[in-house]
């Protein structure tokens, strides 16, 4: 079998790790792209990453560069180009930045991956995998947008700091923007096959849910110069291998819907398989009147962002 081609197009903070990860699990071989500005720091971290998979004991091979003639033919793209938050920001602020560095590295992979499986990290997020969709034409099964893994994971840590449990025997999954008014599914929450309803009273979990939507925010006040990137990256790694090994994973992220869940021609945060066909369906379950109110909410935010991103 060929060896397969991933790129991380920005070679940042989330882009290295995604390098690193990429490669310690050999998913395949790893390309680090970044504007010519940053050709250094694109090359330093894909040898930094090369020598230490001796140790790691793992075969990738890595490169740097500022070409899209060496991304060509990638079959995963991983897209974190962009400017990340800075304390006081809201995603939304990155919004005329990143759409204009999006529609640049859309224009470029359209041209030189027009196979590869997509997705998009870069904020605000529905808006930029919206645009990147746009801009491309690719079908909707190849450009998918990493958010609902992350806020998802957040949710589970949280539930197994609380109990003190391991984080393996926490599930949940949260629905919706990847914004402050994301949806935790309270009800799809589940410690070793118990509700977590069972476990916590609710003050305990309406404070959990409060952390989770805000848990970006927390970690842009910690680090003070950019936003979180080892967890994302672990995300999207996660989504990548689901589609290079063919794995039907049930995966919460930003799809383009087409009426399920009642909305139509926008991104959005929803379960859904991830196999070699991509994202090969969206999961839809009954919800709450409870939660299609917070759904609707979310969804009013998406369409409001995407409404003001100019192509
Ligand atoms: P950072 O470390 O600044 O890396 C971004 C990289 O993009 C830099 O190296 C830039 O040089 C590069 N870049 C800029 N313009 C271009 C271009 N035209 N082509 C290619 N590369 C370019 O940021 P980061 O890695 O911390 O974050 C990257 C993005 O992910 C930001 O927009 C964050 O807001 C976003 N992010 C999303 C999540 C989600 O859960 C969706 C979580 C965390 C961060």
């Amino acid at each position: 079998m060929p060896r397969k081609k991933i790129a991380m197009i920005g070679a940042g903070q989330i882009g290295g790790n995604l390098a690193y990860m990429a490669a310690a699990k050999e998913l395949g071989d790893v390309i680090l792209f970044d504007i010519p500005a940053a050709e250094g720091l694109a090359k330093g971290k894909a040898l930094d990453i090369a020598q230490l998979l001796p140790v790691a004991g793992a075969e990738a091979r890595l490169a740097g560069t500022s070409s899209y003639d060496d991304v060509a033919g990638a079959d995963v793209c991983i897209v974190t180009a962009g400017i990340p938050r800075k304390p006081g920001m809201s995603r939304e602020d990155l919004l005329d930045t990143n759409v204009r560095i999006i529609t640049d590295v859309a224009t470029n992979l359209r041209r030189t991956c027009p196979g590869a499986f997509c997705i998009v990290i870069s904020n605000p997020l529905d808006a930029m995998v919206y645009a990147f969709k746009q801009v491309t034409g690719f079908p909707k099964s190849r450009v998918v947008g990493m958010a609902g893994v992350l806020d998802s994971a957040r949710f589970r840590a949280f539930v197994a700091m609380e109990l003190d449990v391991s984080v393996e025997d926490v599930q949940a999954f949260v629905l919706g923007g990847h914004g402050d008014d994301m949806v935790p599914l309270v009800r799809c929450c589940s410690v070793g096959g118990i509700p977590v309803s069972e476990l916590l009273p609710k003050e305990r979990i309406d404070a959990i849910v409060d952390r989770t939507r805000k848990a970006g925010g927390e970690l842009v006040a910690l680090y003070k110069t950019g936003s979180a990137y080892y967890a994302p990256a672990a995300a999207a790694i996660a989504m990548a291998e689901a589609y290079l090994k063919d794995q039907k994973r049930v995966l919460p992220c930003a799809a383009f819907l087409e009426g399920e869940y009642g909305i139509k021609g926008t991104y959005f945060g929803v379960p859904v398989v991830i196999g070699a066909g991509g994202v090969e369906r969206v999961l839809e379950i009954r919800l709450t009147e409870e939660e299609r109110a917070l759904v609707a909410k979310s969804a009013a935010s998406v369409r409001r962002t995407v409404a003001e991103t100019k192509l």
